[in-house]
């Protein structure tokens, strides 16, 4: 009904087009065909949260699979987006950030990213290079000792640090868990990222590859449209209400006019919640429903008539059917 999404109707064209010219030659009818054995494997991004592990899937991927937003705890499970990168299908592993956690939420968001990790060939450590291994990198670098898979080190947001400082990072990290290698990068400006990807096309292994080539991830496109809406959510209110609220997608109708109609659920945990995710006069949700229109038109490539409802359900953090929605298990 609604497929995966798929590599050809994201703004990733021009990258495949790019690849194509460079690596591998078209067959006749458009397909292309690759020289020499193929590579692919599952490669798991760890790190502490807010250090850019979405926003380098999305670089990486070439296309928004993952949501993003300057808070920390914004990927709550962990999402599969899917790379071609010469001959190597690599499919990344985005996991929540790993962080000390309190509520029953962030205990299956925790699980979850180790779980993303032992079902891994690879597993990348994201650095914010900002914050070096203050906080939560320290402990994680120790949980990664017990993790037998290769490992590399990638120091994200060098554009905002100097470059002895990232010198002595890597030295500080490598001494805690020799890694393979260490990559220097700015997800967001794509500095370095190339080099991440010649390293990973090589390293996997040789094999068939798991997805079709145009799939870019694993998510439904109900999940993803959610996803877009707690973006928004996350990028316009504040203080504790991201962190109470979940959304879901409850109805998805395609319109003979080539428009959809698709209605979503925020929920929060209190009264006074719903009224600020309501906003004076509405305001709050209007703008967070324009704004998630907007995107999920650009991605659906179709007219998007959005409805968003608030409700409040008290212990929506302790309801394991919320956690099956969003792939999470249930922590008992
Ligand atoms: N300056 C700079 N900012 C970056 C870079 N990469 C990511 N960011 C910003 O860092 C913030 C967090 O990015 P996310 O991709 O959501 O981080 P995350 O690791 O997925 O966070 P969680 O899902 O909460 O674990 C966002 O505001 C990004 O725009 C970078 O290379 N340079
Ligand atoms: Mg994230």
């Amino acid at each position: 009904m609604y497929g995966s999404l798929s590599r050809l109707r994201s703004d990733c064209l021009e990258t495949t087009e790019k690849m194509t010219n460079q690596q591998d030659t078209p067959a006749e009818d458009g397909a292309v065909e690759h020289s020499g054995p193929t590579h692919s494997g599952f490669v798991a991004l760890i790190g502490p949260t807010n250090a850019g592990k979405s926003t380098l899937l999305n670089r990486l991927v070439g296309a928004k699979v993952s949501i993003v937003s300057h808070k920390v705890q914004t990927t709550r499970a962990v999402v599969r987006g899917i790379a071609i990168h010469n001959n190597a299908q690599i499919v990344f592993m985005d996991t929540p950030g790993i962080f000390k956690p309190r509520r029953r939420l962030d205990r299956a968001m925790v699980t979850s990213a180790w779980g993303g990790a032992k079902d891994a060939d690879l597993i990348m450590l994201l650095i914010d290079s900002e914050r070096g291994l203050r906080g939560d990198a320290e402990a994680i670098l120790e949980g990664l000792k017990e993790v037998p898979q290769p490992k590399i080190l990638v120091l994200n947001k060098i554009d905002r640090v100097r470059r002895e400082d990232l010198l002595a990072l890597a030295a500080a990290a490598n001494e805690k868990i020799a890694f393979d290698q260490t990559f220097m990068i700015s997800a967001e400006n794509g500095s370095g990222c190339d080099d991440v990807m010649d390293y990973l096309a090589k390293i996997l292994p040789e094999g068939p590859w798991y997805y079709p080539e145009d799939q870019i991830s694993d998510l439904p496109m109900r999940q993803l449209a959610a996803e877009i809406t707690r973006e928004k959510l996350f990028l316009r209110l504040h203080q504790e209400l991201p962190y109470s609220s979940h959304v879901e997608t409850e109805k998805w109708e395609e319109r003979k006019d080539g428009s959809v109609r698709i209605e979503q659920v925020i929920y929060v945990e209190r009264e006074s919640q719903k009224k600020i995710a309501l906003g004076k006069g509405g305001e709050a949700i209007k703008s967070i429903s324009t704004a998630s229109r907007k995107e999920l038109s650009e991605i659906l490539e179709q007219p998007v008539h959005l409805f968003l409802f608030v409700k409040v359900r008290e212990n929506w953090g302790d309801d394991p059917e919320r956690f099956r929605e969003m792939g999470l298990d249930f922590p008992h």
